[in-house]
């Protein structure tokens, strides 16, 4: 049986930060395994199908310009549970209320902007991850 896969991304804000060497850290550290890795301009076509769920919200727009705002690093993580326990090293979506101790908790801050600058994404299911692999690593 084939480990359980979920797609990290490494946001513009965490690239520019120089914060690339520290998240890739804690997911070894944790013991998930890196089984893909890459750096990316992402397209405003990849990104549109990437948060297709948010199209229509208000930070959507601002969401994709910060996206495109710089590189990213897409990374393909595995490991049982990985996509749970992903999300859980992340912490909460607002940085501000994430808590110490994860990756946005530690790490991020709110800037005032239109977008949560939060430093990584993460899958949020099985659908969402073989999606987003296939987006990302196609
Ligand atoms: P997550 O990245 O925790 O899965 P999400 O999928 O709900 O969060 O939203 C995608 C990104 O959009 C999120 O990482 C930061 C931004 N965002 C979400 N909700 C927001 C809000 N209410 N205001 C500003 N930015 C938001
Ligand atoms: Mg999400």
């Amino acid at each position: 049986m084939h480990a359980e896969e979920t797609l990290v991304l490494v946001k513009p804000d965490g690239v520019a930060r120089g914060l690339t060497g520290e998240i890739l850290r804690r997911i070894e550290a944790k013991g998930y395994t890196i089984v893909d890795l890459r750096m990316v301009t992402a397209s405003r076509e990849l990104l549109e199908a990437h948060y297709e769920e948010h199209q229509g919200k208000p930070f959507f727009e601002p969401l994709v310009e910060f996206m495109l705002s710089g590189p990213v690093v897409a990374v393909r993580v595995a490991g049982n549970r990985v996509i749970e326990g992903f999300r859980s090293l992340a912490g909460a979506t607002d940085p501000t209320a994430a808590a110490p101790g994860t990756i946005r908790g530690d790490l991020g801050r709110d800037w005032g902007v239109a977008v949560q600058q939060n430093l990584v994404h993460g899958s949020d299911s099985t659908l969402s991850s073989e999606r987003e692999l296939g987006l990302w690593f196609a």
